[in-house]
């Protein structure tokens, strides 16, 4: 292995730090702060600059909606190297949408609650963080209460999304049966990701009408929850969108414990996470492919398909003994292979896995990270460190990159870095798989 390139991760999160006070996930192809983005760079930050841990956070969570909602891209600054902008979003339909910033009207994967938690666990000064935490956590809760209120439909502690945006793994095959649902429009608009990168690594034309389509839709109904869960073609469970509501719950219940006086909160947070947990082991888990899948709710039917996401529900601590056994047997049997690097994507097996497209087989170092800590977390410490490994290699061997190639490991001479260089999220999970170690 070669010297770790700790500096080199740093002045990456650095060079993609702005005057706002906030971090882009990378020049050009993402020029504004997206959701979960900015909680894995805040992990980052807090191993070298926790001030700008603390503001990247804060000036995320500023531009929460007055119902609770956060959304996945705030629009801080002016930038035409991304489509769809704020013109396109136009969140100022919602009643609710930030009076302070323009944003997207979709939402991302809620990780604050467990980003704070793993911040508090890392810092010396635990009281100066605490401090900051106070100031936020209610933001945090705010929002798990509105996913609470508002897409969790049968009341099951299950939320749902509505729109592969909101999975954060936009491309992900498990889609394709849902487009087939759908016919819409073949709309006219100017990409802007492929003047960027390589046009082969992103979706097609025809994958980003639907996503414009069902962005249309929920244009049309003012970003309104109650007509969106009505009318949207796409309402989905997702499990990894749902373990990560459910690790931070357990984080908020956690810091909200160390706080004290907060026993309603954690009571309501409490109630949710049996129930949830419940459902996601009665709804998601699907025992005949040893795997976690995802719930179509609009079609009442299960997406069967086994991707990264399938194997979350570790980090959340869902799986009993018998499931997470099951789990260890799939991950091993599909994507954990002599001759590929962890974690693909998509189901190696699979004839719809893509070693380079986005998110239909490459590697992405945030779903890494998860399923690290999730197989630790339940003892299967072979395969964490495995993860741990390939992640730090990759970085090592290719670069700071947006995704990899997990193909033909064992041909040194292969080009695996795909998608945008210098990337954010990349830069802060390798310091802290370098930092922390192997503490949860
Ligand atoms: C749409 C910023 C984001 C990530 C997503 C990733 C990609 C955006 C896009 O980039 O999505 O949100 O335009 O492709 O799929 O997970 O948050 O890094």
């Amino acid at each position: 292995m070669s010297k770790p390139l700790i500096e080199k991760a740093q002045k990456i999160l650095l060079n993609n730090h702005q005057k706002g006070g906030f971090t882009i996930p990378t020049e050009k192809l993402y020029p504004f702060q997206w959701m979960w983005d900015s909680g894995f760079i805040a992990l980052g930050f807090a191993h070298f600059d926790l001030e700008k841990a603390k503001s990247e956070i804060n000036s995320i969570l500023n531009a929460q909606w007055d119902n609770g909602f956060i959304p996945h891209i705030v629009f801080h600054t002016k930038a035409d190297t991304y489509f769809p902008g704020p013109d396109f979003f136009q969140s100022e339909l919602s009643e609710f949408s930030s009076k302070k910033f323009k944003t997207s009207g979709i939402t991302q994967p809620p990780v604050f609650g467990f980003v704070l938690e793993k911040i508090y666990q890392i810092v010396d000064d635990k009281k100066d963080f605490l401090k900051f935490i106070k100031t936020q956590i209610d933001k945090v809760y705010f929002n798990h209460v509105y996913f609470y209120e508002n897409r969790d439909v049968n009341n099951e502690g299950l939320v749902y999304i509505y729109h592969n945006w909101e999975s954060g793994t936009d491309n992900s095959p498990l889609w394709d049966s849902i487009w087939k649902t759908m016919n819409p429009p073949d709309y006219k608009f100017v990409r802007k990701d492929t003047n960027h990168v390589d046009s082969t690594q992103r979706p097609t034309k025809r994958e980003y009408d639907h996503y414009i389509h069902l962005l249309e839709i929920a244009k049309n109904y003012k970003y309104d929850d109650k007509k969106i869960t009505e009318f949207s073609p796409f309402l989905v469970l997702d499990p990894l969108f749902n373990s990560i509501l459910l690790k931070s719950n357990q984080s908020l219940i956690n810091l909200y414990s160390i706080i004290g006086g907060e026993e309603k909160k954690i009571e309501f947070l409490e109630n949710k996470q049996s129930l949830g947990i419940n459902s996601l082991n009665k709804k998601l888990y699907d025992s005949k492919l040893g795997a976690y899948v995802y719930y179509d709710l609009r079609n009442s039917k299960k997406l069967n398909g086994i991707s990264s996401s399938s194997f979350s529900p570790l980090f959340c601590g869902a799986p009993d003994e018998r499931i997470s056994n099951q789990l260890k047997k799939t991950f091993n049997k599909k994507f954990n292979l002599e001759d590929k690097y962890i974690c693909a994507s998509f189901d190696t097996l699979s004839e719809n896995f893509n070693p380079k497209k986005y998110w239909r087989g490459p590697v992405w170092l945030n779903l890494n990270w998860i399923l690290f800590h999730g197989f630790n977390r339940y003892g299967f410490i072979d395969i964490s460190q495995k993860i741990k490994k390939d992640s730090i290699d990759l970085i090592e061997n290719e670069g700071f990159y947006e995704y990899f190639d997990p193909t033909n490991k064992n041909d040194k001479n292969k080009k695996r870095a795909c998608g945008s260089n210098n990337f954010s999220w990349t830069a802060a999970l390798y310091l802290d798989f370098y930092k922390r170690g192997t503490k949860n």
